[in-house]
Formats: C-alpha cells, structure tokens, sequence
C-alpha cells in the first residue's frame, strides 16, 4: 500500500502498474527497463509537463486535426500507463487504436487488445499483421493494412528508433511521447512530446479540443528547436539545484 500523501505518490503507482502488466503478461520484461529509464529522464524534468511539453503537445494535436487517417500505436508500458486516455483521445481525434509490439507475440497483443477494450475502446486493430512496414527487418515492421501501413498521421509513444526512420521514410507525419530528449526516435520524429504518457495523452487531447488554426501551429513548430529547450532546461534546472 502506497500512502497518496507520499511525495512521489504517482511515480510510484506507474511503478506499480509497469510491475503488474509484468505479471499479467501485458508488459514485457524489458519494459521494466524502458520504464526506469523513463524515471530518470521524469525526475530530472520535475516530473510535470514542462513547457516544452506543453508546447508540443498543441504542436501533436494540430498534427492529428488535419490528419484524413490518424493512427494511434499502443504497446504494453503505454497500455498499462495510460489506456483510459489513449481512449478518450482516439473518440476525439477520430483515431483508430493499433496494439503493435515491439516485442510482438500474437498472446500479448491479445492482452493488450482486452486490456483497452475492458476501459471502453472498440474495434483495435493489431492482430492482423496484413501488412509490413518497408525496410525494417524486425517483427515491429508487422502491422495492420487499415491502420499504421495506411494512415497518414501516427501517434506512437515510446517509439524505437529505427520504425520511427522507416515511418518518415513512408511519408507519414510521426508524433511520439518520449521522456529522453536525445533518443533516436525523439531526433526523428516531426513532433516529439518530452514529457511522461500519462501527462502527455490528456495534454494532446485538450489542446485538441481548443484547436483553432492547426496549419499555423504546425508552420510554427521546430521540433529541433523545442528538444534543445527541453534539453538546456534540465542543465539549467540542475546547476540550480546542485550548484555545479
Ligand atoms: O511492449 P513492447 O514489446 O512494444 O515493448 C516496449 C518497450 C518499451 C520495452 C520497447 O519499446 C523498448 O525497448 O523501448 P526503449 O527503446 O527502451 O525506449 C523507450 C523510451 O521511452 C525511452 O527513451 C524511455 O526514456 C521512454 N519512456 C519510458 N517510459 C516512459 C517513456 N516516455 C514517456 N513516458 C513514459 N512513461
């Protein structure tokens, strides 16, 4: 039992939630490094949506407004994290919901599927596997036609590196949620959300709902830009903290 009064009360219930999607074979056992990884990355930005974050996040939504064929990829950390408000915002966004694995095996992705349609989601697409991402050799090239292979817009939360490349390479725009500003995916990517998924998927949605002028947004956005501010904003929130 995890006191709500203690200070890193939220860190510490993911923590939980990653180790029982263990359990229950919905997480792989590497996830539990990806997410430790993430920690370190969310301490060192306060552990709130900084304003990078929330910059991209509007950036993400103008994305997804124009998008004809907007596409949200889950995998098991993100579904265990935050399935209730990858629901919300693919209703709003018109999105399908597409359970793709990294560490594919056709059992979990049927964990993942059940696990988003007991919190309310309908018709996700991932067991197909009808289609393959060009170029990449990796099973995570295996996806679903109606979906990722043709959609026109893609939201994928803890992306690795090289999809990322062949999704651009596929001329698709490729939003994602990554807690580490240097990692490949957050490099390639034209959005990058440096933020934790649980705080960035209900930011996007409601700079979604009070979207105006989504082409402006998007001429505006430098990703590039907004990762060198996240990334002189942790130097800068260390050398107040540490003196150094
Ligand atoms: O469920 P699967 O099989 O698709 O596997 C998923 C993992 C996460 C194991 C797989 O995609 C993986 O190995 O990911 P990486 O390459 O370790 O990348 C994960 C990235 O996400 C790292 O850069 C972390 O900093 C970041 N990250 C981890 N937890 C969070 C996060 N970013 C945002 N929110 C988080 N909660």
């Amino acid at each position: 039992m995890i006191p709500p009064s203690h200070p890193r009360y939220k860190s510490l219930i993911m923590r939980e939630k990653i180790a029982e999607g263990v359990e229950k074979g919905i997480v792989h056992i590497t996830g539990l490094i990806a997410h430790g990884r993430g920690e370190a990355f969310d301490y060192l930005i306060g552990e709130k949506s900084q304003h990078f974050a929330e910059k991209a996040a509007r950036a993400a939504a103008a994305y997804l407004r124009i998008a004809k064929k907007p596409v949200i990829s889950v995998n098991g950390n993100t579904a265990v994290l935050a399935a209730e408000e990858i629901i919300k915002l693919a209703e709003i966004a018109k999105a399908r919901i597409e359970v793709n694995l990294f560490h594919r095996s056709k059992e979990r992705i049927r964990r993942v599927i059940k696990l988003l349609e007991e919190k309310g989601g309908k018709n996700i697409l991932g067991l197909e596997g009808d289609a393959r991402i060009p170029g990449l050799k990796h099973d995570r090239a295996i996806c679903s036609y109606e979906g990722i292979y043709s959609s026109d817009v893609i939201l994928v939360p803890l992306e690795d590196g090289d999809r990322c490349e062949a999704l651009k390479k596929m001329g698709k725009a490729v939003l994602t949620i990554d807690l580490n500003p240097l990692s490949r995916t957050a490099r390639n990517a034209d959005v990058t959300i440096v933020d934790n998924v649980t705080r960035a998927i209900p930011n996007i949605r409601k700079e979604y709902e009070k979207m105006e002028k989504p082409e402006e947004v998007i001429k505006k956005w430098n990703n590039s830009k907004n990762l060198q501010i996240a990334l002189d904003f942790i130097c800068e929130r260390l050398k107040k903290i540490y003196g150094c």
